[in-house]
């Protein structure tokens, strides 16, 4: 018989076909299983997810035989990795196949929002433009100076892109790290904003890093200042970010992650100086491709018996179970 999984969310196509074809697949986002899940809890061994959705201490709860989480992301924020581990329960992510892809989004979001791209598009394809309007003019992105907050794998490929596109390189990490010369550190958040023409957040989300984009930080980057957010909404303080756009505290942002994944603040929709996009970083079909490799070669350790290969908290079980 085939070993059960929970998927959470679903994955492209392909990827779906190798899990049925290797699992009894639960889904969980398919009201029709809802019953089946119900009676099959105590079967599953492991629950496939995405990194912004994660699983919820309630459905660790309520998976007896859960050996495994594998999330299709990096992030593992909405995951209790101290019950996991009490558990024995592995998480483990994607990382490094996500990276450039994150970072393109950091340039993409950025450039739209310097250059207009969104009111650009929507003046050609309402007749405004032939109309003889003129699209306000937008602002150079080379010689300015662009501010990296977390500077882990992510924000490094964004500096390195940034770099080619003639910006300055300032950073803020929580730990001292080796970098290219040329990149400034900066540090705290609140001095890094003030420095920036730009910021770009690629913090991972800790307790710690809860809300450090708070409205000081975004008093400190000022009323010419962009902000860009590829990490998560929690990072930032999502009143105090509102609050800045509204009154042109900040110019704008560029923004892929929200504090309420999909169904956010609809204040953001009102705004005219953002980018917002649905939390599509990783959304390629070469990378999820390659996540969902990832995903399938984590599940295949674990059902092998096994260390999954990429499990982020391996040691942290064995500490926990050999103490
Ligand atoms: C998601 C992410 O995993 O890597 C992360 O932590 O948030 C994303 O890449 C992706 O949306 C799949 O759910």
């Amino acid at each position: 018989m085939k070993p059960a999984i929970l998927l959470v969310e679903p994955m492209m196509d392909a990827i779906e076909r190798d899990l049925d074809a290797a699992y009894t697949v639960h889904r969980l986002y398919d009201a029709a299983q809802q019953s089946r899940i119900q009676a099959d809890l105590g079967t599953i061994r492991a629950a496939v997810t995405g990194g912004g959705t994660g699983l919820s201490a309630e459905w660790v709860a309520r998976l007896p035989a859960l050996g495994l989480i594998a999330i299709n992301g990096v992030g593992t924020d909405k995951v209790d990795l101290a019950e996991t581990a009490r558990r024995g329960i592995h998480v483990s992510t994607t990382p490094g196949v996500l990276t450039g892809d994150v970072a393109d989004m950091a340039m993409a979001l950025l450039l739209a929002v310097m250059r207009r791209i969104v009111d650009g598009d929507r003046m050609v394809r309402d007749g405004r433009w032939a109309a003889g309007g003129q699209l306000p003019l937008g602002s150079r992105l080379g010689g300015r100076k662009l501010a990296i907050l977390g500077l882990g794998q992510i924000g490094r490929a964004i500096a390195r892109r940034a770099e080619a596109f003639d910006a300055e390189i300032l950073y803020w990490n929580r730990s001292p790290v080796e970098t290219p010369s040329g990149w400034t550190c900066i540090d705290t958040p609140e001095r890094l904003a003030a420095e920036a023409d730009i910021l770009v957040v690629a913090v991972a989300a800790t307790p710690q890093t809860e809300s450090i984009v708070s409205a000081a930080v975004l008093d400190a980057l000022g009323p010419n200042g962009i902000l860009v957010n590829v990490a998560r909404g929690n990072v930032v303080d999502e009143a105090a970010l509102l609050s800045a756009l509204q009154q042109a505290q900040i110019a704008a942002a560029g923004l892929d992650v929200f504090r309420n994944e999909p169904t956010i603040d609809p204040a953001f929709a009102r705004l005219d100086n953002v980018v917002l996009a649905p939390h599509q970083g990783s959304a390629t079909v070469s990378t999820r491709e390659d996540m969902g490799a990832l995903v399938l070669a984590n599940l295949a350790d674990h059902f092998a018996g096994r260390t999954p290969r990429t499990s982020v908290n391996a040691d942290r079980i064995q500490e926990t179970h050999s103490a």
